[in-house]
């Protein structure tokens, strides 16, 4: 098991759309462990394979106060979304902004458990939202692509001027 380095907006590998994992066999179980060590390690509540250049239809949330509620989704598949609920979401690839999102309130979601059973759960608040988000980036969607291009275009340019004085300090250095 082991961490791995989280692409940051706006890297073009977090547009790309992630196929479907064919067989749940030891190397989708081993990159599950791999995205819950990210996760838990970055910390967040949520990370799609997506953002760890992985472009395969995986991704975990753990939304509980104590972080002992893990849940794994392959090839996850909205079923139902009912209701409206609007949160302040961040995102580990947009790091430092949190901007509010409007989401379904509750969900259906299938998908396969890491042993390739299949699995039916419903979720609300918090952890609906994070399905969502996650949901989001295995099709190539962020968060910011919810808010106003002005609000977005301020956004990147942020963290491109981060990305280069920090290429800059190692560059002297
Ligand atoms: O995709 C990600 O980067 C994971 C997000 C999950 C998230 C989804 C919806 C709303 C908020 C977060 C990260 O966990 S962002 C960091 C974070 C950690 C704890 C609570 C809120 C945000
Ligand atoms: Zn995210």
């Amino acid at each position: 098991m082991a961490t791995r380095p989280i692409l940051h907006y706006p890297d073009p590998r977090l547009r790309t759309k992630a196929v479907p994992v064919d067989v749940v066999d030891d190397s989708v179980r081993a990159l599950i462990d791999d995205l819950f060590d990210t996760m838990y390690g970055a910390p967040g509540i949520g990370l799609a394979a997506t953002q760890v250049n992985v472009h395969r239809r995986v991704l975990v949330v753990d939304v509980s106060e104590n972080r002992d509620a893990p849940h794994a989704f392959v090839n996850p598949v909205i079923k139902d979304a009912e209701g409206e609920q609007e949160r302040d979401e961040g995102c580990l690839s947009v790091p430092g902004f949190f901007e509010t999102v409007k989401r379904a309130e509750q969900i259906r979601v299938s998908a396969l458990d890491r042993n390739g059973q299949s699995f039916e759960l419903r979720a609300e608040g918090l952890l609906a939202v994070c399905i969502q988000h996650e949901c989001d980036h295995l099709d190539g969607k962020l968060f910011v692509d919810y808010l106003s291009n002005l609000k977005r275009q301020r956004i990147r340019n942020k963290l491109r001027k981060q990305a280069q004085s920090g290429r800059g300090t190692k560059a002297r250095a």
